[in-house]
């Protein structure tokens, strides 16, 4: 992003000393937040949330320490926005896994300070020549994001053509832990998930999630509030959304995280995806003038007190 790109978005969307838009490693924009309540930043390049660190808190987002920053590239950890299919695509192996929002560039459309003292900014990204090649359809797609005591966000597809269109999505988020070994994810208890590492066998989940293996799963019909109890750093992360019927849970694991050659050194051990989704068989079809909105709020409360295991 060039200095002039730059002036021009601080001239027209800064919020005094709450936030303002620098050129961050590789080139990327880079949108960076301090209120009252929390620090964070935003990359232009897929709107993709890189941080959030409630005051006097640690970080709840985990970013990795090998993250390439790339035009054209995702960003290892964050919340990569995956839109309009979840993984694979379904008929062109040659088309990138997660869609292609996550490595275009957004444009800013809004920014405010609230009432409560938090910050919202919210940006699209546009239909273009390189967009038409994976998905020749008349939409909107807009991110807002709310950064406060909470870390708020709201994926909004507008589907302003003629034709009804489905999609699968996710916010692919990367949450921090003190180690993944000795954490549990509640709220998935019973739920019906697709094993992608056993041939995508459909299996049903007993107690909470833990982690001992690489871990890949599609809960479906999931729609209820996740913890991620960590009694290593004594706190947990409240997962509360709507407008989603998956939750997908993620863990590399030693093998997988060498092979992807951006987790860091032992990264796997201090992340953990719980991601808010509607992916396989909870995709989503819009009608013509309808909008679908993809909501999550994570809150990161304490366990100060509880003994850890
Ligand atoms: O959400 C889990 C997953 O689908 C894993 O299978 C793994 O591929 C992960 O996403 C990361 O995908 P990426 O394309 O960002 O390397």
């Amino acid at each position: 992003m060039t200095m002039a790109e730059l002036s021009a978005l601080n001239e027209q969307f800064a919020l005094h000393d709450q936030l303002v838009f620098r050129e961050g490693p590789g080139g990327l924009g880079i949108c960076e937040i301090t209120n009252g309540h929390a620090v964070a930043s935003v990359a232009l390049q897929g709107a993709q949330l890189l941080s959030w660190i409630p005051r006097g808190e640690q970080p709840v987002i985990w970013l990795s320490r090998d993250a390439r920053f790339e035009v054209g590239r995702s960003i290892r950890g964050g919340v990569p926005v995956c839109w309009p299919w979840f993984g694979p695509h379904a008929t062109q192996p040659s088309f990138p896994a997660h869609g292609f929002v996550r490595t275009v560039p957004w444009r800013v459309c809004e920014t405010k300070i609230l009432e409560d003292g938090a910050t919202f900014v919210a940006f699209r990204v546009t239909r273009t020549d390189t967009t038409d090649v994976f998905w020749p359809h008349t939409v909107e797609l807009e991110l807002a994001v709310k950064v406060g005591v909470t870390l708020e966000f709201d994926l909004v597809t507008r589907n302003t053509g003629s034709e009804s269109i489905t999609i699968g999505e996710a916010l692919h988020s990367y949450f921090s832990v003190g180690d993944v070994r000795h954490i549990a994810v509640e709220g998935l208890e019973g739920c019906v998930y697709i094993d992608k590492l056993d041939s995508g066998k459909r299996k049903q989940q007993s107690g909470p999630v833990v982690f001992d293996a690489e871990t890949d799963r599609i809960y479906l019909d999931a729609s209820a509030e996740c913890l991620i109890n960590d009694p290593r750093m004594q706190r947990r992360i409240r997962i509360v959304k709507s407008g989603s019927r998956s939750t997908v849970v993620w863990n590399p694991w030693v093998d997988k995280a060498e092979r992807m050659g951006d987790m860091g050194e032992n990264g796997y051990l201090n992340m953990v995806c719980v991601e808010s989704a509607n992916a396989a068989d909870d995709v989503v079809t819009i009608a013509p003038g309808d909008e679908h909105h993809l909501r999550v709020s994570y809150r990161l409360e304490s366990l100060a007190g509880k003994r850890a295991p």
